[in-house]
């Protein structure tokens, strides 16, 4: 593909080969005209492009195994995708695996590689049930000390990624499905105040960020949402540093909720982001053709429940590619839920995904 030389704006685009999905998936599409188009507009035909070009993310969580070692995966990552998630490397865990101890390793990989690629980088998560370290789940410390340890957490870690991670994932699945708040080290021992002091900590440690309460099965109107709904509006009564919402989004194939893009809405209705933030659409396996249609089709709805919505800033999938998705490992049975299958080549789902974010398509 010819490039213009001297474009230092598109630089870390221009050598890089068509895209395999262009070449493979979407041949029946407008990217047939590639060879034709200036290397502006076909740049504009990737994920990336089309997402640029409305002004909103398009990303992907991303694991250190893969980014570290695996090129034809981080092709595709760099040519895809303007966002980038950490799908574990800036949990708790992962972060401070004894108290006061610190490990920034693969977190700061991740935020080089995102640097370098022209990518922002969305963080993820501080107050979550889950990925706790050993030395913090059985420490059975007093509220006092909960407190001022996760505090001491979050000022660290936001403190250190200040200016370079545009949003976190600060609250992370905080409620059941009744709409009842979940049991969680914070919410047991500190209750549902933490939310609150989680994001006013992380405002104070790095005011330009957007700090977001991330949940799923909220996508549709429901108990969960509802719960959460009221919850936010009573943050921002409080003059709560919350800035958005995010929805996971974990799907199965065919059954994307009816009621998403108006339930989305009466979140943005309130003045808050919302974004889509680990989308996958899970098949049965092995997946037939028809469920492979079907799944284009439920990525381009459900981008476009977002991007319909006013104050969408944007759409991250949980993996790039299905060698690496969490799905098999925890639906048992279901897999093939990103839109690159194992040998990254793209799937019909790349297609309608790229439409979704196509403003034009
Ligand atoms: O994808 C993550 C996987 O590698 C971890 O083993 C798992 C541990 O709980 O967490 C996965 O990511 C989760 C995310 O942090 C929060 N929402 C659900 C995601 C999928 O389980």
């Amino acid at each position: 593909m010819s490039h213009a030389p001297g474009t230092h704006r598109r630089r870390r685009r221009a050598p890089r080969p068509v895209p395999l999905a262009l070449a493979g998936a979407l041949v029946a599409t407008a990217a047939v005209a590639l060879p034709h188009l200036t290397p502006e507009a076909s740049a504009a035909t990737t994920l990336r492009g089309y997402a640029d070009g409305r002004g909103v993310r398009i990303g992907a969580a991303v694991g250190d195994t893969p980014l570290t070692s695996d090129a034809s995966y981080t092709a595709v990552l760099d040519r895809e995708f303007n966002s980038v998630t950490a799908e574990n490397a800036m949990k708790w865990d992962a972060v401070e695996p004894s108290r006061g101890s610190f490990n920034w390793a693969a977190a700061d990989r991740l935020v080089a590689h995102a640097t370098s690629h022209n990518q922002g980088v969305r963080g993820h998560t501080l107050a979550w049930y889950a990925q706790l370290p050993s030395w913090l789940k059985n420490g059975n410390f007093s509220a006092t000390e909960l407190n001022t340890i996760l505090k001491s957490h979050i000022d660290t870690e936001v403190g250190r990624y200040k200016g370079k991670v545009y949003a976190w994932d600060m609250i992370n699945e905080a409620f059941n499905e009744d709409g009842s708040m979940r049991s969680s080290l914070w919410q047991d021992k500190l209750g549902t105040g933490y939310i609150a002091n989680a994001l006013r900590w992380a405002y104070t440690a790095d005011p330009a960020a957007r700090l977001y309460i991330n949940d799923y099965n909220i996508e549709a109107d429901n108990a969960k949402s509802d719960a959460l709904y009221a919850l936010a509006q009573q943050l921002l009564v409080q003059g709560v540093p919350l800035h958005g919402i995010g929805f996971q989004s974990h799907f199965e194939v065919g059954k994307l909720p009816t009621s998403m893009k108006a339930n989305l809405k009466r979140f943005s209705d309130l003045g808050l982001e919302v974004s889509i933030t680990e989308l996958d659409i899970r098949i049965p396996l092995p997946a037939s053709s028809a469920e492979l249609t079907q799944q284009s089709t439920d990525y381009k709805s459900a981008s476009e429940n977002c991007l319909g919505v006013p104050r969408c800033a944007g759409i991250t999938l949980w993996g790039v590619s299905d060698k690496y998705s969490w799905v098999p490992g925890t639906f048992n049975g279901y897999g093939a839920a990103l839109p690159y299958n194992e040998s990254y080549a793209a799937k019909p789902a790349y297609t309608g995904l790229s439409n979704g974010l196509d403003p034009n398509a």
